[in-house]
């Protein structure tokens, strides 16, 4: 047997058996983006298995355009626990009370902190919709396809992650909220959409306002601003950062109790 035939074979065995085994998760973390990959880290520490799916096939959201696309992102002092946590690097500015960070390390190491806690990240895969249960209505999971059949605009079925706990991570659309306010009236969902910019108040209240939306749902980062009205902030991270180590917390504690 050839070289190329052995590579086709390790990677179809390799890549269905985590199929196989991520086909029922404890946590699916829908989005790679700052908070999503914040959230997968500290979910996947406590033991839980964690699984992130990230449409593109890069990760990091928003992290990469920075600031009008240069490579600085701003933390300020409550995000740097977090950021010690990922063993990042940041600089005091001069601004007191604003720490700045290089893009690509935070996107590297937020991914790396992920990887490393257990988390499993797979690119490539858009979440087009969510398994429900009804009386009392939750969330149970979600449906996936291949993002390259949705760019396609191809006719082929999905397949299903079950899952106790599903987190919004899709940033400033919502996705996966819009799917619950578009398709389950039942789930009572609403998006009135962020507001402009108010960069000191944003950043506070999307973490004040991160948790469950329903049960089985979670919202983290700027879906958060999206499911509440709140405003948005621009590229100021610690909202984003303290965002997903709550609604880690919050899955945590709704699975443990
Ligand atoms: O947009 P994104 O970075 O979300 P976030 O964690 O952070 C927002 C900030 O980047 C910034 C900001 C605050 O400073 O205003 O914008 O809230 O990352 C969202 C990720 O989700 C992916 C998308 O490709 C991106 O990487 N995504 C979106 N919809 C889907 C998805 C989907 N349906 N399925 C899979 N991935």
């Amino acid at each position: 047997m050839s070289l190329e035939s052995h590579i086709t074979r390790v990677i179809w065995e390799e890549a269905s058996r985590d199929w196989v085994e991520l086909s029922s998760c404890d946590v699916v973390v829908v989005g790679a983006g700052p908070s999503g990959l914040t959230a997968a880290k500290y979910l996947a520490e406590k033991g839980l298995k964690t699984l992130v799916l990230e449409r593109r096939l890069s990760f990091g959201g928003g992290i990469g355009g920075g600031g009008m696309l240069l490579h600085k992102a701003v933390v300020d002092e409550r995000g740097l626990g977090i950021l010690m946590d990922f063993n990042i690097r940041y600089k005091p500015s001069s601004i007191r009370g604003l720490y700045v960070v290089d893009t690509a390390e935070l996107t590297a190491k937020l991914a790396a902190g992920a990887l490393d806690a257990g988390a499993k990240i797979i690119p490539g895969i858009s979440v087009e919709d969510v398994i429900v249960r009804y009386n009392p209505f939750r969330v149970q999971g979600v449906v996936v396809e291949w993002s390259a059949v949705q760019f396609s605009g191809l006719h082929v079925d999905p397949l299903f992650i079950e899952s106790k706990a599903v987190i919004d991570a899709t940033g400033h659309d919502a996705e996966v909220l819009r799917i619950l306010e578009k398709k389950n009236p039942e789930s009572k969902v609403k998006i009135p959409g962020e507001k402009s910019a108010y960069s000191e108040k944003a950043d506070v209240d999307v973490v004040e306002y991160t948790g469950r939306v329903i049960p089985g749902l979670y919202a983290t980062g700027m879906a958060v601003a999206a499911v509440h009205g709140l405003n948005r902030m621009g590229p100021i991270f610690t909202g984003m950062l303290l965002s997903g180590r709550k609604v880690a917390e919050a899955v945590i504690r709704d699975l443990e109790s």
